[in-house]
């Protein structure tokens, strides 16, 4: 039974277990292989673990704490049966996840302070930053709140276009200029027009590949700055986008885009259709940044607010 049935919608679950179906059979099968023909958790059954874990993409060292802290449990109980690991493994890794005072929240909310709220979406290219932006945009706007979309990626056509679509669908203004404009300027002309028309939100895309990538820091650093001519406090988030399908590349993108430019939350996307879903284990883990949503489908309601208990829970179900 899920400890958390009181808050975590069974809507939400569903979407959620089954957005996790593909990296939970490939991790479950893998662990009964690990512990084939064993009855108990001896070293060799800890070395096939910690494989089982660096193979399901959880990182190296989150693998390491979780061996840790199973192997003291070991030293500690006499005897522990590999018909308990899953419990274990359960526990173990909701009490390292519980150690950060992130992954909390349970609904898309914002800060009641900062009106407007201005969110600023970034990552490379692919990862779903547009369409995590129209799912957002859908998610407040039935939480009531105004939002309006800023289409600063001007680096192609299409990228307009698709941020229009989105716009149409959840029936929210767009601000936008001709491809190749100043993305700065697309900005700045979002945030002023969410100012004058009152908007809670603020949602600016923007490119995820340009020239190189002292180019796109550049960039973000230009947007930024334009937009704090308006609201002098904005961005008050900066999302970044990783593609969950990745894997390590996405533990890597996070490394490389924290180091060169200040971002303030992380979305993991496409967990579906994907069995490295165990990335988002090893990023909350290891990132002082919180992990907020987790894209577990193209549609539009296929986006959801971070819970590590509710993620364990549907993990280990
Ligand atoms: N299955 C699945 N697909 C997703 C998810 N999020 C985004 N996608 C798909 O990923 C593809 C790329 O998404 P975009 O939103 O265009 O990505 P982007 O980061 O804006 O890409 P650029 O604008 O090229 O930088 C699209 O086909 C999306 O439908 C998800 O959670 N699950
Ligand atoms: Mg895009």
């Amino acid at each position: 039974m899920s400890f958390f049935k009181n808050i975590f919608s069974k809507e939400k679950k569903e979407t959620l277990d089954k957005g996790l179906e593909k990296t939970k059979s490939s991790f479950f099968s893998k662990l009964s292989k690990a512990v084939a023909g064993k009855a108990k958790v001896d070293d060799d059954v800890l070395d096939n673990l910690e494989e089982v874990l660096v193979s399901s993409d959880v990182g190296v060292e989150t693998t390491l704490k979780i061996i840790d802290r199973i192997e003291e449990r070991v030293s500690r109980d006499k005897y522990l049966g590999t018909d308990e690991l899953n419990q274990i493994l359960r526990e173990e890794i909701a009490g390292l996840l519980s150690e950060t005072n992130t992954g909390d929240e349970t609904d898309f909310t914002i800060p009641v302070n900062s009106k407007p709220y201005v969110l600023m979406v970034v990552g490379v290219n692919g990862v779903g930053k547009t369409t995590t932006i129209g799912k957002l945009a859908s998610q407040f706007k039935k939480k009531g709140l105004k939002v309006i979309l800023g289409a600063a990626d001007t680096f192609r056509a299409a990228a307009i276009d698709q941020l229009q679509v989105w716009a149409d669908r959840t029936d929210v203004p767009i601000v936008r200029q001709e491809m190749g404009s100043d993305p700065a300027s697309v900005a700045f002309d979002t945030v002023q027009s969410g100012v004058n028309h009152g908007a809670d939100v603020i949602i600016i895309d923007t490119a995820g590949r340009l020239h190189n990538k002292v180019n796109l820091m550049n960039e973000l650093t230009k947007i930024k700055r334009v937009m704090q001519k308006v609201v002098p406090d904005a961005p008050h988030d900066v999302l970044l986008v990783l593609d969950g399908s990745t894997g390590q590349n996405a533990f890597e993108q996070a490394k490389q885009f924290t180091k060169a430019t200040e971002v303030t939350s992380l979305a993991v996307t496409k967990l579906d259709g994907t069995a490295k879903g165990g990335v988002v284990i090893g990023i909350s883990d290891q990132f002082q940044i919180p992990v907020k949503y987790i894209g577990v489908g193209e549609g539009i309601d296929d986006l959801q607010v971070f819970n590590k208990h509710e993620f364990v829970d549907s993990f280990f179900k």
